[in-house]
Formats: C-alpha cells, structure tokens, sequence
C-alpha cells in the first residue's frame, strides 16, 4: 500500500491503469472486512453507476479504532488544542476515542437513530464533533455535517433535502475573539424542520440557550445514561456513510454522498501516499495538523477518516490561525511538535502579511511535510511557504481534490515526487485525468490546456447527489458524455505536470471554500428593493477570489443611502447563506449587459471587476451595448 521511491510510484500508477481492479483489491486488502467483496468494480460514467468493492461488509469504525487498539490503544488518536491557548487541551487515546464513540453512539441509539437515518451536525471544532461523526459512522447513520459558519436557513434547507432526523450541535462556539451561538441558529432552523425530532446539545460556551422539552436534550446528561459497550453496525461497502452539501453552478447546494468502502480506502491511502504519514509501524506516530473545519471534505477525509483508518495522531484546532495573534499555527506546531502541516493557500497568504516576527520566536524543526489545499497556490505564497515555514528542507504537497473526489487526485508524493511551485503534479495511482476541448474532444501531448476530466472510477468518488441522481448525472457526467467532469481548467506542461487554474463554471473559490455565483444572487435578490443581480469573482490577493456583485434597485440609491443599503444587502446574504458568502463589492447599476435572448455576460462583468476595462472583446452582440459604458464608469 506504501509507496516509497519515484520507481514504486511508476510502477504502482502503471499497474493501476492496466489492471485497476487488481490494484485496488490489493491496496483493499489492508483493511478490517467482515465479509470480503465478491467483485471489486462495476461502473459506467453515463447513468452514472459505480460501485466498488460489491457484497464486502465492514464499519469504518472498526477500521478507524477497534483495530488500532491492541497496538496502539495508548497512543493520541487525537490532540485537541482549543481556540484560548490558555485553556488546558485534550489528547485522547485510541482507546479512550473507541470509548467516546462508543457511548455517544449508544446516546443516538437512546434518541431514536437507526441505521440509515441522517444526522446533521453543527459543531465547533471540538473532540465531540469527530466523536459524533464517527457514532454515527458506528450505528450506520449518515452524517451531514454543516460549517459552524452556515446561517439558519442553510442549515434548514440541509436538513429538510435529507430528511434528518437528529441534529446534534453545542450551544456556542469560539473563534477567535468572538462567541458564536451555535444551538440559537439551529433553534431558528427548525422553525421549518418537520423530520428534526431531537437535538443534542454539547456545552461549549455555556451561553444560555432554549431548550424545549420533549425535543432537546444536553449531550452530558445523556452520557450518563449509556454504557461504553456498543458493537459495529455491519455495513456494505456500497452503503451511505456520508452527505457533504456543497455548491455548484446553478440552484441549491447538492449533497454529495460517499459511502463506507471505497470512501474508506481511498482516504486512507492517499493520507498515507501523500503525506508520507511516518507511524505505522514501529517509529513513533508523528503528529499531522490539518487546519481545516471538519465541516468541509478537507476535515473528513484528513481530520477524521484518512488519519485515524491509518493510525495516525490527528490534530483538531479550534480555533483561527491569528488568535491570539499570527503567530499561532507556528505556537501549536512547536507546542505540539506538529511533524505534517496540511493548510490552504489563503491562510498562508493572510500570515505573510504579518511578516516573520511571529514565525522566527517558534521552533518549527519537527516539520517534515507541508501540504497545500483548497485553491491555486500562486508562486509567492509557495515560496515563503517553503522559505520560512518548511526551511527548505521539507516538501510540500499542492494537492488537488474536490468534495465530489472524496480524496486527494493531484498531488506531488512527499519527498518523493519532484516538485514545481504552483503545480499539483502527476495524478496518483488510480487517477486517469484527461484534457478535453468545449466540445469534448481530447487535448493530447503535453504543454497544452483544456477542461479537466476523469476517464474511470477511482474507489473515493461521490456515488450520487442526495436524493437527485439526475443532477449528479447533469452536473458531473453530462457534459462531456462519458467522462467526469471536475468543472477545473487545467495546464499540463512540457514535463507532464498538472497545474490546476481554476474553475470554469460559474462557481467561485473565496478564501477556499466553493461558493455558487446563482446562490449568492439568490440571496441578493430576496433584498428588498433588488430587481436584478449579477455576482462575479474577482482577484483578490488573501482569499484569492472575491466576490463582485453588480446589483439593479428598483430605485437607484442616493449617495447617501448606497452605503447603508450596501450593509443591508450584506446582512442580507448573511441571514440567507453565512457571512462567508457575503459580497466585497457591490455596484449599483441601472442595466446588465445582456445579449438579445436575455443571457448576461458574464464575460464582461468580470473583465470590469478585474479593472482590465481596456479591451472588453466584442459587445456588438448586446442588447443594450450603452449600459457597459456606465457600468465601467462606476466600477469600484
Ligand atoms: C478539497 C477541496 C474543490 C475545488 C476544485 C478546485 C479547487 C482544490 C486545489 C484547487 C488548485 C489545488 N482546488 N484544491 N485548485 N489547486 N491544490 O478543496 O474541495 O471545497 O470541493 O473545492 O477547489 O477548483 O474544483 P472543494
């Protein structure tokens, strides 16, 4: 399953193409079966249908804890450092997690979860949040978790697509100097939740919260109710282990569903590939510190699942990477002797504005690999990245992936594959990326660009949309018939090597996280007053894309009001979708540039919020050509 030398790699990558089932039934093998699989694949990429590891039983618990316990009981399954550095964090043990999971499982069974149902969960980044992920895991529950940052009716529209039955969530949360009332949005949630019939709620902040009777019950009194003895559910390989929403160019957030056997596999054995994760066997287990939120995919399958089905010391943080000041994701890598760093490209480029005091003051020397993930690193951030955290000596891993991949696709082998800056590399074993031009033909040789796709399964990859197969079928599989379609334009160079631009649909990527471009005007337009508006992205040197809103009103604000009606539509996108989604520019305008069938440019608004208004390209074809002149006129 380990890859170690540039010559394995070959020769695993080639074995991977001419025989994938035989590779993937091997790498399989290092896994805990109940029932062995009976036929490793079966797909097609048009209805889609794919299916690996058909007729095998297993729990991902059993592989993620029980397993490790007889080795490796004693060692920290995870360290948890909480948002205030003064607060006394936590290390728990494989064996005191199996014991968590356990009981909280046993907590669920107690509210009325059985296998198959879903489970939503709004959590700060606390030990309980992994814990309830993998008790749901334990009975055969879906989870569905949402980002702490989501707004109510987020949460809402989440919970009623999948019907859930519990919601589990604390009464607040820490980030940074900031308090957020967790149990107090989903309480406003579930105004219009009909199929939510508990919620449990973990003390965090001990903020005062509502707590109905009949419904809502404290995660701690519960605990007290249940013995640690809770035996695995046995699940097919092809069963729902998860749903993870997330956006997408047209309409509502999809939630993409992975399930226990391939997620399993493919998490575990790119976490190990990847990284180079050093621990398995007899060297100590090093420490690896994934700065991601559990509720996004980097946090399930590098926080939870890759990590703990490997074995591994898995570092949760609470907390933001500049409270109490900039320097502490390097306090936490010196205090905790942090060996892997796994971050995104945003945070590094808001860190080296601070400059280096904050770094210099820390012992990083227990580094031995920094990744990268989310968006394109750009060639400056790489370097100080390199330069001033890594000193050089340690390599870093560009990895590419998407929540619908369920693991890493793109990336460099640590140590092991020669690195380029901006690039993500060469594809990992089982990976067969293909370029193909708008109208899906394939662009071969090498030193050329195309829309990026997937040729055949690999075992990580989502198995439908949650309750919508037909829009899984249309968003991923549909436009280039046959193949899977990452929504990513990419560049494969003279050396073969993969460096991913950025989307290609209308979906932007602000700060890392995917944000639909139609959700963002949705939310603009159920602002009163808003006839009509256009939402583009922009370059943005910390998050890398902001968000460009051209907005029409029914009546064009005076000066005076434009400020103020500007912070409305901003609380207004805040109360609809979450303040990660909110606009950083908003320009009133009396007209869109639409083509005679009514279609706006997008084109066009994004050459003005670039600021490149020089050459614009061909307007001949507008309906109103006049309206691109005011709009440029007033760009911000
Ligand atoms: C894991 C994750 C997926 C989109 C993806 C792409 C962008 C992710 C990247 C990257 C360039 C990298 N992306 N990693 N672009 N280089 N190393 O981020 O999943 O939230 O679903 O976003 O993020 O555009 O299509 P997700």
């Amino acid at each position: 399953m380990r890859i170690r030398t540039f010559d394995e790699y070959k020769t695993a990558y080639q074995k991977s193409v001419e025989d994938p089932e035989a590779f993937w039934a091997e790498v399989a093998q290092n896994f805990q079966w109940r029932k062995p699989w009976t036929k490793t694949l079966q797909w097609n990429f048009t209805e889609p249908n794919v299916k690996w590891f058909i007729g095998g039983k297993l729990n991902i618990t059993e592989n993620c804890l029980d397993r490790h316990l007889a080795e490796r009981g004693d060692q920290p399954a995870i360290i948890w450092e909480p948002n205030d550095p003064n607060e006394a964090g936590v290390t728990l043990t494989y064996r005191m997690l199996h014991d968590q999971v356990c009981r909280f499982a046993n907590v669920l069974k107690r509210n009325g979860v059985v296998k198959g149902d879903r489970v939503c969960i709004y959590m700060p980044m606390v030990p309980e949040l992994a814990i309830s992920v993998l008790a749901c895991a334990r009975i055969g529950a879906i989870h569905s978790v949402v980002f702490g940052g989501f707004s109510a009716q987020s949460i809402a529209d989440r919970i009623n697509d999948a019907q859930c039955k519990v919601v589990i969530t604390a009464d607040g949360a820490y980030r940074g100097n900031k308090e957020i009332p967790l149990k107090s949005t989903v309480d406003d949630a579930l105004i219009g939740c009909p199929s939510v019939e508990k919620v449990i709620v973990l003390t965090r902040t001990r903020t005062p919260v509502s707590m109905l009777k009949g419904r809502d019950v404290w995660w701690e009194q519960e605990l007290k109710q249940v013995t640690a003895d809770c035996p695995a559910e046995e699940m097919d390989a092809e069963d729902m282990l998860f749903i993870l929403y997330t956006s997408g160019s047209t309409g509502k957030p999809k939630g993409v569903v992975h399930t226990c056997g391939g997620y399993m596999v493919y998490a575990a054995y790119t976490f190990q590939n990847v990284f180079q994760y050093e621990g398995a066997g007899d060297t100590a287990a090093q420490v690896f510190f994934c700065t991601a939120d559990i509720g996004w995919i980097t946090g399930h399958s590098y926080i939870v699942y890759g990590p703990l089905a490997s074995g591994a010391t898995s570092l949760i943080f609470e907390g933001v990477p500049t409270y109490p000041d900039c320097g502490r994701f390097w306090d936490i890598t010196d205090k905790h002797k942090v060996n892997i760093l796994y971050t995104a490209p945003t945070a590094i480029r808001s860190l080296m504005g601070f400059g280096l005091e904050k770094v210099e003051n820390h012992d990083l020397s227990s580094l031995k690999v920094l990744g990268s993930v989310g968006e394109p690193i750009n060639e400056e951030a790489w370097h100080w990245y390199d330069d001033n955290i890594g000193k050089n000596r340690c390599p870093i891993v560009d990895t590419w992936w998407q929540t619908e991949t369920g693991g890493i696709l793109i990336s460099p082998l640590a140590g092991i594959t020669k690195t380029k800056p901006t690039f993500a590399t060469l594809p990992l074993p089982g990976i067969q990326p293909i370029l193909v031009d708008e109208n899906g033909k394939e662009i071969e040789g090498n030193g050329v660009s195309g829309n990026l796709c997937m040729k055949f399964p690999w075992p990580g990859i989502l198995r439908t949309t949650y309750g919508d197969h037909e829009r899984c079928r249309q968003t991923y599989f549909a436009t280039y018939p046959g193949l899977y379609f990452t929504g990513d334009g990419c560049l494969r160079d003279e050396d073969g090597y993969y460096r991913i631009t950025g989307r290609v649909d209308d979906v932007l990527n602000v700060s890392g996280h995917r944000i639909g471009t139609a959700e963002v005007e949705n939310a603009i337009n159920m602002h009163t007053g808003v006839v009509e508006s256009a939402v583009v992205g922009y370059p943005h040197d910390i998050k890398g894309q902001g968000i460009y809103a051209y907005v029409i009103t029914d009546q064009m604000p005076a000066d005076h009001d434009a400020d103020l009606t500007k912070r409305d539509i901003l609380a207004t996108v805040s109360r609809v979708i979450g303040p990660i989604a909110k606009p950083d520019k908003i320009q009133f305008v009396t007209g869109l540039p639409k083509t005679r069938s009514g279609k706006i440019m997008r084109r066009i608004l994004r050459k003005i919020a670039e600021g490149d208004t020089g050459n614009l390209g061909d307007t001949s074809t507008l309906l109103d050509p006049a309206v691109v002149d005011e709009i440029r006129a007033g760009a911000i």
